[in-house]
C-alpha cells in the first residue's frame, strides 16, 4: 500500500476559513461605505452582538478585536491578581494573559481522557494567593465544570472559561458560555465561526457586561468621564460584517465536518497505538478540531515522525499542544512546571496530532490522508 501513495499537488492544512460569497461581502462594505461608520460599537457590531448571544445561548456577550485581549479584560474585570491555577496544555495565550495582568500563572495537570485542566488536582494547588481558576475547553471539550465550580464556590475563587475551541459546544443543550464567571470565545480566521480576528466575552451579569465595555474601550464612560483604566479592545465594523455573514455557514459547515469526523472514524477505528476523539452523548461538539492520539510502542511510528512523514505527503499536520506552556523559557522556572507534577500533560502533549479538519476537504481526501496514516504504521 506504502508504494501507491501519491502526495496531494497542493499543501493540505488542518483548517480553512469559511468565507461569504464575496458579492455578499460587498453590499456589507458598501453598506459600511454608506455610514462611514468603521468602528466603536457600529451598527454591524450591535448586530452581531445580538445574533451571537442567542446562537450561543447566553445572556451577556461583548465582542473584542480577538480572544486574547478579551481573556486579558475578563482577568481585568474579575480583579485576578496573585496565582491563578490553569492547564499547561493550552496555546500561549492562556498562561501569556495571566502574565500580562502581573499575575503567577500554576500549572495543574490534565485529565487524560478529556485533555483538560484535571479538576481533582486543582485542590491542592490553591493558595492564599489563588483567585482564580482559569479552564481551557481544549478542542471544543468540555471541563468537569461542576466540579470546578464547587470547589471555586468553597474557596471563594473566580472561574473563567477560555472556550476559543468551543463554538458552539454544549452541554446537555446548555451553552458552553454560562459556565463560571467569564468565558472568552476565539473568532480568529482559524476557528469555525470567525471573524478574520476577533473575540468575545460572554457574561451571566448585565453589570459585569457595562464593565466590560468601558474596559474595552478605553474606560470611557462619555465624553467627560474615563472610569477606570481600559484598553482598546473593540471590535470593528469590518469584523462583525464578515462574522453577520459567516454565521449563516457555520450550520452548514459543522455538518460537513461532522461527515468529515464519521468518516475519520470509520477508517482509523481499530488501528493499534491511535486513540480517536470520541462523541459524548451529553456533549455538541463544536466541530472545531480532529485530534488523535499516537502512542509510538503500539503504532510502531512517534507523534513527530508521522507528522513529519505526513508533510512529505504535503499534509500539514500540526502539534497542538507542544512544548507544553510550562515548558516555554518563560515559564519553565515556576515551581508548578516541573515535568515530574504534570506527567499526564507531558506525556500527552508528545502524542497529539490535529488532522486536517474542515469543510472543504472532500471525502475522498480524508480517505486518502488515512490511507497514508495507515501507512506509517509498523
Ligand atoms: N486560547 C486558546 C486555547 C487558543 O487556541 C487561542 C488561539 C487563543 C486563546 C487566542 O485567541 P486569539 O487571540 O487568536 O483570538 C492558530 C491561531 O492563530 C490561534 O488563534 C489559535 N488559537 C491557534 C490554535 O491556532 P497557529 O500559529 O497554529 O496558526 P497558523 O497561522 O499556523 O494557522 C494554522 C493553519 O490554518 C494554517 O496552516 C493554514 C490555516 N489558515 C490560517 C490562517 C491564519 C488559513 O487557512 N487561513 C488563515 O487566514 O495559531
Amino acid at each position: 500500500m506504502k508504494q501507491n501513495i501519491k502526495p496531494f499537488n497542493k499543501p493540505i492544512y488542518i483548517t480553512r476559513p469559511i468565507l461569504p460569497d464575496i458579492k455578499e461581502f460587498g453590499g456589507k462594505l458598501k453598506e459600511i461605505w454608506a455610514s462611514q461608520w468603521l468602528t466603536n460599537n457600529g451598527h454591524q457590531h450591535d448586530l452581531l452582538e445580538k445574533e451571537l448571544a442567542s446562537v450561543l445561548g447566553v445572556k451577556n456577550i461583548s465582542l473584542f478585536n480577538n480572544g486574547t485581549i478579551a481573556l486579558i479584560v475578563a482577568c481585568q474585570s474579575l480583579r485576578l491578581s496573585g496565582e491563578v491555577i490553569t492547564t499547561p496544555f493550552t496555546f500561549p495565550a492562556t498562561p501569556h494573559v495571566l502574565t500580562w495582568n502581573n499575575i503567577k500563572p500554576v500549572f495543574c495537570d490534565i485529565d487524560p481522557i478529556t485533555m483538560n485542566i484535571d479538576a481533582d488536582k486543582i485542590e491542592s494547588m490553591i493558595t492564599p494567593k489563588t483567585t482564580a481558576i482559569l479552564g481551557v475547553h481544549v478542542f471544543g471539550i468540555p471541563c468537569d465544570v461542576d466540579k470546578i465550580q464547587k470547589m471555586a464556590d468553597r474557596h471563594g475563587l473566580k472561574v473563567v472559561y477560555d472556550a476559543a475551541h468551543a463554538f458552539g459546544t454544549e452541554i446537555k443543550g446548555k451553552g458552553i458560555g454560562t459556565y463560571g464567571d467569564l468565558t472568552m470565545f476565539s473568532f480568529h480566521a482559524t476557528k469555525l465561526f470567525h471573524t478574520a480576528e476577533g473575540g468575545a466575552l460572554a457574561s451571566g451579569s448585565s453589570e459585569r457586561k457595562k464593565e466590560i465595555d468601558f474596559l474595552k474601550n478605553f474606560g470611557i464612560k462619555n465624553e467627560e468621564e474615563v472610569v477606570m483604566p481600559g484598553i482598546n479592545g473593540k471590535m470593528n465594523e469590518l469584523q462583525a460584517a464578515l462574522g453577520l455573514l459567516n454565521l449563516k455557514h457555520v450550520d452548514a459547515e459543522r455538518a460537513k465536518r461532522k461527515k468529515i469526523f464519521k468518516t475519520y472514524g470509520a477508517l482509523l477505528k481499530n488501528i493499534d497505538g491511535l486513540t480517536l476523539p470520541k462523541e459524548t452523548e451529553d456533549v455538541t461538539n463544536s466541530g472545531q478540531y480532529y485530534v488523535i492520539k499516537i502512542d509510538e510502542r503500539k503504532f510502531g511510528r512517534s507523534r513527530d515522525q508521522a507528522h513529519d512523514k505526513l508533510k512529505e505527503y504535503n499534509v500539514f499536520t500540526r502539534k497542538y499542544f507542544y512544548p507544553l506552556c510550562s515548558d516555554y523559557p518563560c515559564y519553565k522556572n515556576l515551581v508548578s512546571s516541573s515535568p515530574a507534577s504534570l506527567p499526564i500533560a507531558q506525556k500527552i502533549s508528545k502524542e497529539t496530532l490535529a488532522l486536517p479538519f474542515y469543510g472543504a476537504l472532500s471525502i475522498n481526501d480524508i480517505e486518502r490522508i488515512c490511507n497514508m496514516i495507515k501507512g506509517l504504521k509498523k
